[in-house]
């Protein structure tokens, strides 16, 4: 059983009103909100554990330590890695795209190598491309799709050439909703002997994420998306490709030894953690990650479902709607534009009736160029949302298209 009521009792935020209306909160894409326990997990090690991780003897130090590196075995069974060697603690998506986009060029890429992303990809997972392109003379070439929000299949296998080094995909848009098939996607590049990194910023919090079954090379997420803090995420390599790969920063933590004539480096996951990790984040994302694992990913991912369903029939029925990401497999996020409303003017005035979405161009513009548009309202779910907010969210939507 799904227990919603006792679900939303989790999420103090979720009871606040703003402007004296009732908060529905639909910007989850964006960043969940925090469970009770997770708020609490912070707290509770500020107030009683406090203590820099892997370098004091003293009794602190070492709690904190266990704490942090349970917290790495937690990730590694929530994603199912074989080693905790291949879980690395980063500041969220983008900065585990952007360790991987720097190591891997400079280490395995050369002037006219070729990196394969998509249309819809987030600017996360260009702009690191471009600044190693414009310093190394990277080629970028970029997988098609068609207007339902679907990568071209057959597009993508025309792209791989001997030059392609690497292909990075998101498992799941952030503005259509799409659910890339990577899996098989993953197959393709392996044939051509390429490696590939998922952007699971968007599936992690909302199905489950096996990334030996999908054999993934490098998969990235953020603590913030699936319920966890904010500022700690997660950089999944397999060994053998971590291995290879050179630091990213520099610092204490990642060193064997330093001295002036030579610095070896430490062993992974260690090596590509420079300075104070954020300890106490990662206690809380594992928090975050058992508390999503006891009401199952299964039934989280089915509650989503039934929920964007619903809403996608329901909103369909509004006069003038037009919704973007129509892909067969897609998660719970609606984008959107009724009659030619401005997406901002429709967001403002949403606000002012409770309801939190998301305006503008989702930090995906070349998408945006695909699509024809500038922008889109975005509604996006997770596991606390109801169909009575689907209900005030479509009651709202056409409040504010009758104004116009
Ligand atoms: N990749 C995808 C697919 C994303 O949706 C996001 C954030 C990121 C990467 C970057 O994650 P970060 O935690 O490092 O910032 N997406 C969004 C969004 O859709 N609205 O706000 C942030």
């Amino acid at each position: 059983m799904y227990n919603i009521k006792q679900i939303r009792e989790d999420f103090p935020i979720l009871s606040r009103e703003v402007y004296g209306k009732p908060l529905v909160y639909l910007d989850n894409g964006a960043t969940t909100q925090k469970p009770r326990c997770v708020v609490e997990a912070i707290i509770n090690e500020y107030y009683s554990v406090n203590a820099n991780v892997h370098r004091g003897v003293h009794f602190l130090s070492q709690q904190a330590t266990e704490l942090h590196e349970a917290s790495r075995e937690t990730v590694r069974r929530f994603i199912n890695a074989r080693s905790t060697n291949e879980i690395i603690f980063t500041r969220g998506t983008t900065e585990s795209i952007n360790l991987l986009a720097s190591s891997f060029a400079e280490s395995q890429m050369q002037a006219g190598d070729e990196v394969i992303v998509s249309t819809m990809e987030h600017h996360s997972d260009i702009v690191p491309w471009q600044l190693q392109a414009s310093k190394r003379g990277i080629v970028i070439k970029v997988i098609p799709m068609n207007d339902k929000g679907e990568l071209l299949q057959d597009a993508y296998k025309q792209l791989f050439s001997e030059k392609t080094k690497l292909v990075c995909v998101m498992h799941v848009s952030n503005v259509l909703g799409t659910v890339n098939p990577v899996k098989e996607m993953i197959v393709e590049a392996h044939a051509h002997g390429v490696p590939v990194l998922v952007d699971g910023a968007q599936s992690v919090p909302h199905m489950k994420v096996d990334v030996q079954d999908l054999d993934a090379d490098f998969f990235a997420f953020s603590g913030h998306k699936v319920y966890g803090p904010t500022g700690v995420g997660v950089l999944y390599g397999k060994e053998e490709w971590l291995d290879k790969l050179p630091p990213y920063q520099g610092g204490g933590e990642m060193i064997q030894s330093v001295s002036f004539e030579k610095t070896t480096f430490n062993e992974l996951p260690f090596k590509f953690e420079a300075g104070t990790p954020d300890y106490i984040g990662t206690t809380a994302l594992a928090k975050a990650l058992d508390y999503v694992t006891a009401i199952g990913m299964d039934q989280i991912a089915a509650h989503e479902h039934e929920l964007t369903q619903y809403a996608m029939q329901r909103l369909k029925q509004i006069e003038g709607m037009r919704i973007f990401g129509e892909a067969e497999h897609k998660s719970s996020v609606i984008s959107f534009l009724v009659g030619n409303i401005h997406h901002l003017d429709m967001g403002t005035l949403l606000d002012r009736l409770g309801i939190a979405v998301r305006t503008g161009h989702h930090c995906a513009q070349p998408l945006m160029q695909r699509l024809g548009i500038e922008g889109t309202v975005r509604a996006s779910f997770g596991l606390y949302n109801t169909k009575e907010e689907i209900d005030i969210l479509a009651a709202g939507i056409e409040r504010v298209s009758r104004m116009f």
